[in-house]
């Protein structure tokens, strides 16, 4: 059987929920099966749903309301789905009680951080300066910056010890500090954290990049995919 990973994706002011099928093509090319969850509110069905799942994807979109993480909104923060936000942070809070891996991708990777009390920058090009443009004007499947790893880190094992991977970068909010557990496994070369992992054996990644849209480019990319679903067949 292949491993079951349930996505958490966009939720629409009126409960429409939708995942760009690129995530579903990059979970196939893996060999996993992947799953969506709507807009629910039982708090049964989100754990039965845990229950289903053998891992998750927290995929990329608006940005979280700072509420959660103790902010108000500056005026350049983006529009919020909030019902996205109240689903995500119920699905979080079970699936953290399990031993299931979790996949963090962009929006996902600050969902991660601000649910273990992280912080957020709002907007990176008004409170941070930086050379890099975390926007890129190019396709989605075009790498822009490259990220620096940090040995010694998940992510410099799945690169084979590469110092340097390529990716995309379609956000304008950032990790400002670390949510409990996590440490930083690569940075952009302005400092901006790229990618986390949770501290000890739980199979919790976070990258602020899009490696499902490199996975057919670039073979570390790929390898990051690899990588979870081969954790995620090896659970419980
Ligand atoms: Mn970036």
């Amino acid at each position: 059987m292949k491993p079951i990973i349930g996505l958490l994706a966009e939720i629409d002011s009126d409960g429409t929920a939708k995942v760009k099928g690129t995530y579903a093509e990059a979970i196939e090319k893996s060999g996993g099966l992947p799953i969506l969850l709507p807009y629910v509110k039982d708090g049964e069905v989100i754990s039965q749903f845990t229950e289903i799942c053998d891992g998750f994807i927290f995929t990329g979109g608006a940005d979280i309301s700072p509420l959660y993480y103790g902010e108000e909104p500056s005026a350049a923060c983006g529009a919020i789905q909030h019902l996205r936000d109240k689903l995500e942070l119920a699905a979080f809070e079970r699936i953290i009680r399990t031993n299931k891996p979790i996949l963090a991708i962009c929006r996902g990777i600050q969902l991660l951080n601000v649910a273990l009390g992280g912080t957020l920058y709002q907007d990176i090009p008004s409170e941070i300066p930086s050379d890099i443009s975390h926007r890129q004007l190019e396709p989605v499947d075009s790498p822009s910056h490259s990220v620096t790893v940090v040995s010694g880190t998940p992510l410099s094992h799945i690169a084979g010890g590469a110092e340097i991977i390529t990716a995309n970068s379609f956000h304008h909010q950032a990790i400002k500090t670390l949510g409990r557990g996590l440490s930083v496994m690569a940075n952009a070369d302005d400092g901006i954290i790229e990618a986390v992992y949770a501290d000890g054996e739980r199979y919790i990644r976070g990258y602020q990049w899009h490696p499902e849209r490199l996975v057919d480019k670039d073979e570390k990319n790929k390898r990051i995919f690899d990588s979870f679903i081969k954790a995620c067949g090896c659970e419980e």
